[in-house]
């Protein structure tokens, strides 16, 4: 690894360096940089490269780190500082990885109609698990009558949080994110469809990469314009990542980002007379006396249990599912060692 000035522009750092047999160290590594069906884009000290995802390969995601070998096949899937995932959207009980070390998670809102604080707080929860520092990004603020009132809500989901009002489509405004767009760390743009994350990019990137689209009339929804996740460098030295619209964002596995997310409710918690309360007509309840004092609304009371049962309940389904797969695996093994003995 030469040029490791350029390897750090794309996010290479000890964590990762550290990872490596001194065999290893002359591997190339490579950063995916975008997804697709059956292959990986991909960009090194080389420059571009395209992999094909083959059968047995471990689930890659978009900012994942691999080593490649000599010739420039899979070696290995390097460990990540951080993962996101969730549990596929709808009915099907599956995982799907999202995006890997991200260092800061910019969860965008519109300041119309997508506003929502419980979806806020689920976004919070996602980056808190995977150990990414929240930022977010009020958009649309030019459409918006009173910016500052929404951007007070927000921030009295957590006095530390920071939140920033933006026009994604005005250089000037965007200017405050480029603090957190620096020195090879990797942000991630989420929420709903339409609400300007590749917008956004596009204005911090200096020109139009991404293919942005309008809202439908009618109900402000977005379209659903970007279909695949990548990864973009940005002239100030940081790292962009355009994700799709999320529709649904189901938590799975997720107990520590929930807790962290809502730490004022999981501290009051502490002090019920009961280990067990549940907040409800319990005596003793601290967490009720906090909503009595006016120290909690009940709205964010509510959006903490759904989160907590949702996620435990996602968490358990997909370990389920986990151990039914192992033991499938397992069949199938004994079956085709079982073959390989009786044709010997
Ligand atoms: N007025 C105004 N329009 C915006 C702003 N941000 C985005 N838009 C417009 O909103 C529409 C949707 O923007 P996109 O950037 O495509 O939204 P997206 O979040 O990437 O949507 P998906 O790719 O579908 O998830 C486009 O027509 C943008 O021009 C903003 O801050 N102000
Ligand atoms: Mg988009
Ligand atoms: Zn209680």
């Amino acid at each position: 690894m030469s040029d490791l000035t350029a390897m750090n522009q794309l996010g290479w750092r000890p964590f990762f360096q550290q990872q490596l047999s001194l065999e290893e160290w002359e591997y190339p590594a490579v950063r995916v940089i975008a997804q697709y069906r059956n292959r990986l884009e991909c960009l090194g000290e080389a420059g571009k490269s395209v992999l094909d995802l083959l059968p047995g390969m471990p689930a890659i995601t978009v900012g994942d780190w691999l080593l490649l070998t000599p010739e420039g096949a899979f070696c290995r899937l390097l460990d990540r500082f951080g993962l996101f995932r969730r549990k596929a959207a709808g009915t099907k009980v599956a995982e799907q990885l999202i995006a890997a070390n991200v260092d800061t998670l910019f969860v965008v809102t519109s300041l119309n109609e997508d506003f929502n604080l419980s979806r806020i707080e689920r976004y919070l929860s996602l980056a808190n698990e995977a150990g990414a520092e929240p930022v977010v990004i009020l958009s649309k603020e030019d459409l918006c009558a009173d910016p500052e009132s929404l951007r007070r809500d927000v921030q009295k989901l957590d006095p530390l949080l920071a939140v920033e009002t933006v026009n994604c489509l005005d250089v000037d405004a965007t200017q405050k994110l480029l603090p957190w767009c620096v020195d090879g760390r990797t942000v991630a743009l989420m929420g709903s469809s339409g609400v300007g994350k590749s917008t956004l990019v596009n204005t911090l990137l200096g020109k139009p990469v991404q293919r942005t689209g309008s809202i439908r009339e009618g109900d402000s929804k977005g379209r659903h314009i970007t279909t695949g996740r990548s990864l973009h460098l940005i002239p100030t030295g940081g790292l962009l990542m355009d994700l799709p619209g999320i529709r649904e964002l189901q938590l799975a596995d997720c107990d520590e980002g929930v807790t962290t997310t809502f730490s004022d409710i999981t501290a009051w918690s502490a002090q019920c007379r009961f280990a067990d309360c549940r907040h409800g007509s319990e005596p003793g309840c601290a967490v009720q006396d906090a909503i009595s004092r006016g120290d909690l609304d009940t709205r964010r009371l509510s959006s903490f249990q759904k989160l907590m049962r949702e996620q435990a309940f996602n968490s358990a389904t997909l370990a389920e599912k986990r151990a039914r797969d192992k033991q499938f695996g397992k069949m199938i093994k004994d079956h085709l060692s079982d073959k390989k003995y009786r044709k010997r």
